[in-house]
């Protein structure tokens, strides 16, 4: 972002910062692009704030669209360690792929949109609880946005990850560019990221960056970026590999990263040439992939384990007086002492003075740790508490 911003224009990306509704964030966005002045310097963020513009309207047309259907039946409530929705368009097999998958027992069958509200099943895999959700189809079988396709989209947002699933005897390739354009329209970004930055708004204590990886940029050009959009106080938490561009755009796309799998279904019966175009078009995209016949059950153990690695998941088991918890607590990759304490008792955090780590994470087994110690996979940890 340029540092020189009219100041009449920074005013202005503070207002988008705190305003709530979407015709608020319009206006806002609108009347900053207005006072930035069109130059070199300020290409790529005068084209950024064009996007969210259009991005925003676009919204508030779907909400508008949504609102005159009935939304209560069209929630689910979370289950289970991590919450995975399936999406595709109609006919890929989402309902055969529960069936295999779960206990549910949604229809199979042969015609469109068999399937209009949002239905959970629960997979188990090595000791996690993983609810898969079958969401209506977001494309007709001409590959056209269905009614569904805005109210779907909005639970993709607030799940924890998403399976893709193609229908191999539908197009495929133009299944899978449909739908990309569909997720990047709805703010939904499915690229894996080499990082990923998380902005913690506070009421006090300045601006405090915390890198869990590697930063491209400094103190100072965090500061400046986010006093021009009026953020003075704030943790801003960088894991992986990130850059300043990154952060400008987690700042003014508000784009929402998903975890991601793609997925072709009916294997048993799709020719190989259209597999092939498939495969090279995915290759680019580096997000993971794999094929199956949800009806004949070909490749589902993969599939499973695919899932499962796909969410980043890690396993942490809790110790007592000696005594190893049998089910583990399923925390996001990255975890800390912490927030694993929260996720126990709220005021265990606070009371927390240290704990005992055997696994991965440390070097030296039962090595004491603070709270801000990341956590790893098959962690085995005691808190001693005031
Ligand atoms: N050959 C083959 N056919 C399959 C496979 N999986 C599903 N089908 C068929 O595809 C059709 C649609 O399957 P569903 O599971 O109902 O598809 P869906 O995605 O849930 O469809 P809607 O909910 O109606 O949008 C059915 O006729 C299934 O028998 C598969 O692996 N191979
Ligand atoms: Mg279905």
């Amino acid at each position: 972002m340029p540092t020189n911003l009219p100041a009449e224009a920074q005013k202005a990306l503070a207002k988008y910062q705190v305003a709530r509704t979407i015709p608020e964030k319009i206006k806002a966005l609108e009347e900053a692009l207005s006072l930035i002045p069109d130059h070199k310097g300020t290409e790529k963020l005068r084209g950024q704030l064009k996007r969210r513009i259009a991005e925003l309207k676009r919204e508030a047309e779907r909400k508008a669209a949504a609102k005159t259907s009935r939304r209560d039946f069209f929630t689910v409530s979370k289950e289970g360690d991590s919450q995975v929705v399936i999406i595709g368009s109609t006919n890929s097999g989402k309902s055969s792929l529960l069936r295999a998958l779960t206990n549910a027992k949604p229809i199979v069958a042969p015609y469109p949109f068999s399937t209009d509200k949002p239905t959970p099943g629960m997979m188990y895999y090595e000791d996690v609880e993983i609810q898969l959700v079958e969401l209506p189809a977001i494309l007709t079988e001409e590959l056209e946005e269905t009614q569904y396709t805005s109210r779907s989209l909005g639970l993709v947002k607030n799940s924890d990850g998403v399976i893709i699933l193609l229908d191999g005897l539908n197009n495929p390739v133009k299944q899978l560019e449909k739908i990309l354009e569909l997720l990047d329209e709805a703010g939904i970004s499915i690229k894996p990221k080499k990082g990923e930055i998380i902005i913690e708004k506070k009421d006090s204590g300045g601006i405090r960056i915390v890198t869990f990886g590697k930063f491209h940029g400094t103190y100072r050009e965090v500061e400046e970026l986010l006093r021009n959009v009026g953020i003075k106080n704030a943790v801003v938490k960088i894991y992986g590999d990130a850059s300043i561009e990154d952060l400008e755009e987690t700042i003014i796309r508000e784009t929402i990263y998903k975890k991601a799998l793609i997925v072709l279904n009916k294997v048993d019966a799709v020719q190989s040439t259209e597999l092939n175009k498939l495969k090279n078009m995915i290759e680019n995209l580096q997000i993971p992939f794999t094929f199956i016949s949800a009806e004949k059950k070909e490749n589902l153990e993969d599939l499973k384990e695919k899932i499962f690695k796909s969410l980043r998941l890690i396993r942490v088991y809790t110790q007592k007086d000696g005594v190893v918890s049998r089910k583990p607590i399923v925390m996001n990759e990255n975890a800390t002492v912490r927030e694993l304490a929260e996720r126990i008792h709220k005021d265990l955090a606070r009371k927390m003075k240290y704990a005992r780590i055997w696994g991965r994470s440390v070097k030296i087994q039962g090595q004491q740790v603070g709270s801000d110690h990341i956590l790893q996979d098959g962690d085995i940890i005691e808190i001693y508490a005031s």
